[in-house]
């Protein structure tokens, strides 16, 4: 197995309380501890493909043929052993005792199915020698990821049961989409009823992880849950009307189980006593409710009023925080994770081809196709510059949005007709036409004259890469951009809620501040470091991109 990265800083001589947060992502799991002031006294990760007897790539397995996409929920329960021992040996007994509260952050719609041994296995954690022998207690070994394309049948059903996509997306947030949990149920019972019989509950990942960490099945939390097509986010329930196309209502209900109305109310339970014999985890630890890993992001900072983070990772998602309900069919709504009161509800797009089809560029400009440096990349970004109604595409994987199949098409002149340009020049096109189609599609959620964010910021991978940022920025034209000092804005986030969480328990006869005070108050501006650039590109920009989409799905 490759050496995995870890970092930590001395907690030796404090018994202050410490918190953990865990992201499990598409590639990889995190682990971070932070103390109260949210300062980062360790920092570890596993990445999947290194786990060698799954055999995953990039996380998951794939079947172009099918456009089915899954990961084995085994990796990610060895992955946690790994994780939690690395921790262990970062900060050591003494630190791992400190931990009171636990949260997490996981990849969004992700289902995995329990069977009617899932409480007494859980219950017994402690017997068993490896978390991974839960898998025991599951009635498929495998999760279908957020990649996965195969539910197009599914959705036209969803659509249809409530009248269409507005109507869908009125109802839960957002149109039915392929990698939502509520057409992938779906699609289990019609293809294996056998399966879906014998399930007993149906968890997304971030309930999953959580029942992992205490040892009982916990409930659905309430802004992940509004990930499946399947909960009426203002009425705060499962919609009866598109709950039918599951025949048996009742049965469904049994299966999905309660949702968490507010996260940090209460704890979900305490750490299981396995935690504590192998990782030197306390037995009174709290273990909050885990979430997506988009709710989590803006966990990371103080996102105010026409802020916009833009995660640059596996995908690229650009979340902002809304405080009234306003849906489309082009966006997704989610309730907020910690806010009961304005902003109560997280505004995100989220594309498929982010990292992923931005590196297929790099590749193409590094002679070395073994190189994975991107000052070539940065290079071609710097060195050509906007051109008039000049629009590419790039989209190795099928994208959600727009909803499409794999393309890879380039154009210019109005009305714009198909052209083919040097690879030098794509470097720039696809930055332009990821962050143009942000900046069109999040315009209705943004109340700036402009109708352009505020403040950026620039979390995961990507926003390592400085030049990129700055070309991003330039693009979005927002007032000032950041990119965030963080080494995961993710599971920093997850961490902030374990704290927050902690603080509102521990206030119970005060009243505690709300999660906006709260994260202002403990917020350092530090954390966040200024992205220079130019502010002269073309407003014309976002028509040509506009055109030249209509081309693409016409
Ligand atoms: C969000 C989505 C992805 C995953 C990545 O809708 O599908 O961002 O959450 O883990």
């Amino acid at each position: 197995m490759a050496e995995l990265g870890s970092s930590s800083v001395s907690v030796e001589g404090n018994d202050s309380p410490l918190f953990l947060g865990i992201d499990m992502s598409t590639q990889q799991l995190k682990a971070v501890v932070v103390d109260s002031s949210l300062a980062v006294v360790g920092h570890v990760a596993v990445q999947f493909d290194d786990l060698d007897k799954h055999n995953t790539v990039k996380g998951v397995y794939t079947n172009p043929d099918t456009k089915e996409v899954t990961a084995p929920v085994a990796a990610w329960l060895d992955a946690l052993d790994l994780a939690l021992g690395k921790m262990l040996n970062a900060i050591g007994q003494s630190a791992m005792s400190r931990i009171a509260a636990i949260s997490g952050a996981c990849q969004q719609h992700a289902t995995v199915y329990w069977n009617d041994s899932a409480p007494s296995m859980l219950a017994q954690l402690d017997s068993l020698s490896h978390l991974a022998d839960l898998q025991a207690a599951l009635s498929i070994p495998l999760s279908h990821n957020w990649q996965d394309a195969s539910t197009g049948a599914q959705c036209r059903l969803f659509e249809q049961v409530v009248g269409g996509s507005d109507s869908l997306a009125a109802i839960t947030g957002s149109r039915a989409h392929r990698r939502f949990s509520g057409p992938q149920i779906l699609k289990l019972l019609q293809v294996d009823e056998p399966t879906y019989n014998k399930t007993s509950r149906i968890a997304l990942a971030s309930n999953f992880m959580a029942s992992v960490m205490c040892g009982s099945l916990v409930p659905l939390e309430k802004s992940d849950v509004c990930g499946m097509n399947l909960w009426d986010i203002q009425n705060q329930r499962f919609d009866p009307g598109i709950l039918q196309l599951f025949g048996d209502t009742g049965d469904l209900l049994r299966k999905l189980g309660p949702v968490q109305e507010i996260s940090s109310n209460t704890a979900v339970g305490l750490v299981s006593p396995y935690y504590c014999s192998r990782y030197s985890l306390n037995p009174s630890c709290a273990v909050y409710a885990f979430t997506g890993d988009n709710p989590a992001t803006i966990l990371a900072l103080p996102l105010a009023k026409n802020d916009v983070i833009v995660s640059l990772g596996t995908s690229t998602t650009a979340l902002v925080v809304s405080e009234n309900f306003v849906p489309s069919p082009e966006y997704h709504l989610f309730a907020h994770p910690l806010e009961a009161s304005a902003p109560r509800y997280m505004g995100m797009l989220c594309y498929c081809n982010g990292a992923l089809a931005r590196e297929k560029v790099r590749d193409k400009l590094n002679l070395d196709p073994d190189k994975t440096s991107w000052d070539n990349f940065n290079h071609a970004l710097v060195s050509n510059a906007y051109e008039e109604s000049c629009v590419g595409f790039y989209f190795p994987l099928s994208e959600i949005v727009p909803e499409c199949d794999p393309v890879i098409q380039r154009y210019s002149g109005t009305p714009p007709k198909t052209t083919e340009w040097s690879a030098e020049k794509d470097a720039l096109r696809i930055v332009e036409s990821q962050m143009l189609s942000i900046r069109h599609r999040l315009a209705p959620l943004l109340t700036t004259d402009s109708h352009c964010a505020r403040r950026v910021f620039f979390v995961g991978g990507g926003s390592r890469n400085e030049t990129m940022c700055s070309v991003m920025a330039s693009v979005l034209a927002p007032q000032e951009a950041y990119r965030l000092n963080l080494s995961d804005a993710c599971a920093a986030g997850a961490a902030h809620m374990a704290v927050y969480c902690h603080y509102v328990a521990s206030n119970h006869s005060s009243s505690p501040m709300s999660w906006s005070d709260f994260i202002q108050s403990r917020w350092s501006n530090d954390r966040q470091v200024p992205v220079t650039f130019d502010k002269s590109y073309p407003q014309t920009a976002v028509d040509a991109f506009v055109r030249a989409e209509f081309s693409l799905l016409n």
